[in-house]
């Protein structure tokens, strides 16, 4: 069976790099194979780069506490060139700890299939990951 590929990202603000190893991990685990663009992406090499590898899920990170504006401008942007991939955003969004349900939502209609802020239990993330189907290349 194809193992799911996934893409592992920050977003342009954000130079932390330890909760990407961290995911990469987690997602290496859960046997999906990872291409990690690290920190700082501009928006457009993040959006050309997914676009090129075409991979079943995208993980945005950010915690430097700009992750929703950076994750509201971004989503759009990735979700008109991955119609069928699920993406994905978490860490520690916001600067005054988690987001409002009306930020989640948000973030929701801008185009993300789900948000795991730091409230978030991680097995909530793992569920996602491990439910998400294998997609057949054409
Ligand atoms: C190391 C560090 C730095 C280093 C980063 C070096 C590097 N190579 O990564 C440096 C010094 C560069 C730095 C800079 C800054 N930092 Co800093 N940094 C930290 C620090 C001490 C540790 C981060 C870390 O590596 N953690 C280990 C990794 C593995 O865990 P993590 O990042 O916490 O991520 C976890 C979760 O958030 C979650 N997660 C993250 N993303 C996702 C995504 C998904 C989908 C899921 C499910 C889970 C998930 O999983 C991870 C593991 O549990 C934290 C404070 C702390 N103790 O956490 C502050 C912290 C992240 N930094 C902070 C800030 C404010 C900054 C600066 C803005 C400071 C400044 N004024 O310049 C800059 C921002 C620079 C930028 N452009 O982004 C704040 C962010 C506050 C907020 N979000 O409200 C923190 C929380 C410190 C604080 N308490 O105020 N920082």
């Amino acid at each position: 069976m194809r193992r799911k590929s996934a893409v592992v990202a920050s977003v342009a603000s954000d130079s932390h790099t330890w909760n990407l190893v961290f995911l990469q991990l987690v997602l290496e685990e859960l046997g999906c194979d990872v291409v990690n663009l690290g920190a700082a992406p501009p928006d457009d090499f993040l959006t050309a780069e997914c676009a090129r590898i075409a991979p079943d899920l995208v993980v945005i990170s950010s915690v430097n506490g700009h992750g929703y504006q950076d994750g509201l401008r971004v989503a759009g942007q990735l979700r008109s060139h991955l119609a069928h991939a699920s993406i994905v955003i978490g860490g520690k969004l916001g600067i005054s700890g988690d987001l409002s349900p009306a930020e989640v939502s948000s973030l929701i209609e801008a185009g993300f299939d789900a948000v795991f802020d730091d409230s978030a239990e991680l097995a909530a993330f793992t569920s996602f990951v491990c439910g998400l189907p294998v997609r057949v290349a054409s």
